[in-house]
């Protein structure tokens, strides 16, 4: 018989490190689950569901939030499991009935909380190769199984927390960390992950973003791009000089060119576009307030639902549903201009969809038609 060696035991390990690293990753996790419920809702409204339009940035703060969340849940996931490894060799492997079930749930906590950030991490790197499915989806799915995993997991724990929380455990003697000073290690990760990545979103912070895929400040017309004209196809549709943007209402239509939209009121606003991989960046968008051509076909913008469709011919995000709050938001424009320049067209030339609180995939680049529908 081959006899396996035990794992090395630290003398770090105890009920009370791992308690503490439980509650950090579950206040961490806790936080990720609901900003992504957030964000989820959104994008994938319930019918009849509209969503605020207002605080403008409300969307920018929840999914950094998300997204540095997740991100500081990596080091806290590693020195947790790593405090609870050595039980995975236990003997005997079941004790009970109720001894399996709990180790099959704490396998499909660990499971689907390892995909989830991992999966986080390659989404926000844009990384896709190693993933064969449609990321988002997958990712909120496995996000209610975590948080029912997690659930069941500390309701199985709290007494063992609770008892481990109530008295302080001697340190041991071994020279080396201790467990405070492991602790602080795991904390610095985290905080470090945090300012390295939040300057993707944190202006202030962008010279500190190492590890943030985006900055904010860098790309045309100083605002990043994922997604490019000629990554879209729609650089030949989008530079021809025979543009119209298309207009239909309930019973009118109209087609302007690019210098009828210029000869309508002209609107600024500051606004960010806050990508769900968590960078966000503001810029100073001018042109024609999505009311105004509602109106313009003869709908009332208080009672009107748009559609808005990219001259893109294919593409996930080619269009969008703007629902009434937005719609008759004086800030949401139909963009021609970013910093007083013509759209690049990266950007979205010869027109944008721009809108407050609203998450970046919402905001239709290259928009060449909008339907109005109005409500009775
Ligand atoms: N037509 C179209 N609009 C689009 C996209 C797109 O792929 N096609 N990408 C969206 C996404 S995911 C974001 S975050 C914002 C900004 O994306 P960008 O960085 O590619 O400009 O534009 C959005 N608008
Ligand atoms: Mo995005």
């Amino acid at each position: 018989m081959v006899r396996h060696p035990a794992p090395p035991v630290s003398p770090l390990r105890s009920h009370r490190l791992t308690s503490v690293l439980g509650i950090a990753l579950g206040v961490s996790f806790g936080i990720c689950f609901l900003t992504g419920l957030y964000s989820h809702l959104l994008q994938h409204p319930p019918a009849g569901f509209a969503w605020p339009s207002r605080p403008a940035g409300l969307y920018r703060f929840t999914q950094g939030l998300h997204v540095i969340t997740g991100l500081a849940s990596v080091p806290l996931l590693g020195a947790k499991l790593w405090s609870v490894y050595p039980r995975l060799f236990q003997w005997p492997p079941v004790r009970s009935i109720a001894h399996a079930a709990e180790r099959a749930g704490v396998a499909v906590l660990v499971a689907a909380a390892l995909f989830q950030v991992v999966g986080g991490v390659l989404n926000v790197s844009r990384w896709y190769a190693p993933m064969p499915f449609f990321f988002t989806a997958a990712h909120y799915w496995v996000g209610w199984l975590t948080v029912g995993a997690l659930l069941v997991h500390i309701g199985v724990q709290l007494p063992t927390v609770r008892a481990a929380l109530s008295r302080p455990e001697p340190q041991p003697d071994a020279a080396g960390l201790t467990r405070r000073g492991l602790l602080g290690a795991v904390a610095a990760a985290a905080g470090l992950i945090t300012v390295v990545t939040a300057g993707q979103t944190v202006r202030p912070l962008s010279g500190l973003a190492l590890l943030a895929p985006r900055r904010p400040d860098v790309g045309p017309q100083g605002l990043p791009v994922n997604n490019t004209a000629d990554d879209a196809g729609v650089r030949s549709t989008a530079l021809d000089p025979a543009f119209r943007l298309s207009i239909t209402g309930p019973d009118r239509h109209v087609d302007l060119d690019l210098t009828a939209l210029n000869a309508l009121d002209q609107y600024t606003a500051d606004l960010p576009i806050a990508c769900v991989e968590g960078w966000s960046a503001v810029g100073t968008w001018s042109g024609v307030r999505l009311r105004d051509l509602v109106a313009l076909v003869g709908a009332d913008p208080e009672r009107s639902t748009v559609v808005v469709e990219s001259l893109e011919a294919r593409g996930r995000y080619r269009t969008s549903t703007v629902a009434t709050p937005h719609v008759r938001d004086p800030l949401t424009l139909i963009a021609l201009r970013l910093g007083g320049e013509p759209l690049h067209p990266d950007h979205g030339y010869p027109a944008r969809l721009i809108a407050p609180n609203r998450p970046g995939v919402l905001q239709t680049k290259w928009v060449g038609a909008i339907t109005v529908r109005e409500r009775s």
